[in-house]
């Protein structure tokens, strides 16, 4: 199907339609059209765009990996279809290894995701035959590189589910997650929780990188004064004062500014 660009929900049904092929191509499972269904959603009370928190998130963000010594972004089904380009190009400016690392893993899809991010130019990417396993993980999710996530410093998961989060954070690892749920668990655990859209996530997260690589001090002073706790907060604000406002907007007859099909 081709969506012509002035529809107003080009970006979104784009997307949709970027999983759809990618599920049909068996790099996306069933259940990560779903986990994009609720993703979605968040997007919409949001108002699809960068919240003023979530730039502060990314920019924090940012932070951690210019600081870090080993720098990993792990890649699954749904991140590889929407923003394979976004990733290799966030990983080449910082530099980082790229882990393909499955929540529903087979070795077939898990080869599949690495071809594709070969295929854009991923140099340093990893995923095939793990050599140890994240502590305290029953799931295949654990299964992972002494080279990429299991020997980190700093990991960025985007679209991660909460175990795993979590056991990353025991291990002492500074974790990034994009997530635009600010209720999940994986937002709720994460060093630096981003509440925001992937595809916009990532190429910010990239400009602030560059920005602040040639800023080490700023860098520095970001990681050590984030406070996630303070920004998880702000962005509840945020939502409250959206959700407020569109309540207002129909009390009054006004028309609402979120954007409808
Ligand atoms: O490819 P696999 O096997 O590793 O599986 C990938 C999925 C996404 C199915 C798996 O990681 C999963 O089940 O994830 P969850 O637990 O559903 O969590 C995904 C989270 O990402 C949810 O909280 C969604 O709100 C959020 N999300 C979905 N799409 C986006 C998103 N956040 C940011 N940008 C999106 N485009």
């Amino acid at each position: 199907m081709t969506i012509p660009k002035s529809h107003p929900r080009y970006e979104s049904l784009r997307r949709r339609e970027q999983l759809v092929r990618a599920w049909k191509g068996r790099l996306v499972v069933p259940e990560g059209l779903i986990a994009h269904g609720r993703g979605e959603a968040w997007d919409y009370l949001l108002g699809e765009e960068t919240p003023a928190p979530a730039l502060v998130a990314e920019r924090a963000a940012a932070a951690f990996l210019v600081r870090a010594r080993r720098p990993v972004i792990s890649v699954n089904g749904n991140v590889a279809a929407l923003a394979t380009k976004e990733v290799i190009r966030l990983a080449t400016a910082i530099p980082a290894t790229i882990e393909v690392n499955l929540f529903h893993r087979t070795e077939r899809r898990v080869a599949r995701i690495l071809a594709r991010l070969r295929k854009a130019g991923g140099k340093d990417v990893i995923g095939l035959r793990p050599d140890a396993r994240i502590p305290g993980l029953p799931s295949r999710r654990a299964l992972t590189h002494r080279k990429g996530v299991f020997g980190a410093d700093v990991v960025l998961v985007p679209l991660e589910d909460g175990d795993r989060t979590e056991a990353l954070v025991r291990m002492d690892k500074a974790v990034v997650s994009v997530d635009l749920n600010p209720l999940s668990r994986t937002s709720q655990r994460a060093t630096v929780p981003v509440v925001d859209e992937l595809t916009r996530a990532l190429p910010n997260i990239r400009r602030f990188v560059r920005d602040l690589q040639g800023n080490r001090s700023e860098a520095d002073r970001l990681a050590r004064t984030y406070d996630r706790d303070a920004n998880l907060r702000a962005l509840y604000t945020f939502l409250d004062w959206r959700i407020q406002g569109l309540a207002r907007a129909r009390g009054t007859g006004r028309r609402r500014k979120t954007r409808t099909r």
